[in-house]
């Protein structure tokens, strides 16, 4: 039975724990994820989830005992295992960037030549000043990297950053992007044909959902002789559906919006004379 399974990787408990179980969950995958837990069988799809720390994922997935696993792509590439990205999953951004004190006089990269450089991510950053003919000084160090230079240990850090407030509460500016970096489904290459048979049914399901997060169901009322202006203004769909209102002259129309051009078309919508404007969140989309 358990070899007909797809072994998925996720991370137990951290920043992309509750993105990833929601996402299988979109995808109307039914498992427990209670705590303590380590594993655990999808009840309704043939897939075995494994709780994992995020470093161990490249690892478990390249000895074999996972198929596929959720990574940020900053822990993918500090592995350097062979795996393939079969999906970019759109939560858990951030940057791998280097930073210095904010007295440091930083010019340009040449800037870090001869420094000491505090990291969790030595692979990666070695590869980056290589690329950049930097000599730096690299100490590798697993947690609180930012407390570095404070404390005299590195001249430089190379850490994550998303909303940039750890740099600043610790004295610290961001001065050079290393890698961006967001969730990622990585699959071990040449999986089994049952496992990739069902990894394209997961797949299926994943890029619904993605899509359907993107985008916005529209619905809205207007006079008939508005409908061909209004129908312009909704783009990035083959034809909106217009049907006839009970109330005579008047159209109801259906559509597809993306989430980033929203408030924009809705404005023009209400412009045009659009009434009754409804949004909708779509849970999947399948083009
Ligand atoms: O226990 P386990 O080993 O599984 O987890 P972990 O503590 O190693 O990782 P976790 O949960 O912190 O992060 C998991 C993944 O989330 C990372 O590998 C990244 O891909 C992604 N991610 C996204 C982040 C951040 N944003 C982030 N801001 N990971 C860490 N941070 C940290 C960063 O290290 C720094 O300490 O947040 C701080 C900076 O945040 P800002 O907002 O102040 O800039
Ligand atoms: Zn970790």
């Amino acid at each position: 039975m358990n070899e007909e399974k797809l072994k998925i990787a996720l991370q137990k408990s951290g920043r992309l724990s509750a993105d990833s179980i929601d996402l299988l969950k979109t995808c109307g995958i039914k498992f427990d994820n209670g705590t303590g837990k380590l594993r655990s069988a999808a009840r309704n799809f043939p897939l075995e989830i494994f709780f994992l720390r995020d470093d161990d994922i490249p690892q478990y997935i390249a000895d074999g005992v996972a198929d596929i696993g959720i990574v940020g792509e900053n822990v993918l590439a500090e592995a350097q295992i062979e795996a393939e990205i079969v999906e970019r999953l759109g939560f858990g951004k951030c940057r791998l960037s280097l930073a210095v004190p904010k007295s440091f006089e930083y010019k340009n990269i040449k800037s870090l030549d001869k420094m000491r450089v505090a990291t969790s991510y030595p692979k990666i950053l070695n590869n980056f000043l290589a690329r950049n003919s930097i000599e730096a000084e690299i100490h590798t160090i697993s947690g609180s990297v930012e407390i570095a230079p404070s404390i005299n240990l590195a001249d430089a850090i190379c850490d994550l950053v998303s909303s940039g407030s750890t740099l600043f509460t610790n004295g610290l500016k961001e001065v050079e992007t290393v890698m961006n970096s967001e969730a990622v489904l990585i699959a071990r290459p040449k999986l089994e044909d049952n496992a990739q048979t069902i990894l394209e049914k997961l797949l299926f399901r994943v890029k619904a959902v993605k899509a359907a997060a993107e985008n916005r169901y529209i619905l809205l009322n207007a006079p008939n002789e508005k409908i061909v202006e209004i129908i312009q203004l909704l783009p990035g769909i083959k034809s909106p559906t217009v049907m006839p209102l009970a109330k005579t002259g008047w159209s109801s129309v259906h559509s597809v919006i993306n989430e980033n051009d929203f408030w924009e078309i809705v404005e023009n919508l209400k412009n045009k004379g659009a009434e009754g404007i409804l949004v909708l969140a779509i849970d999947q989309m399948i083009s």
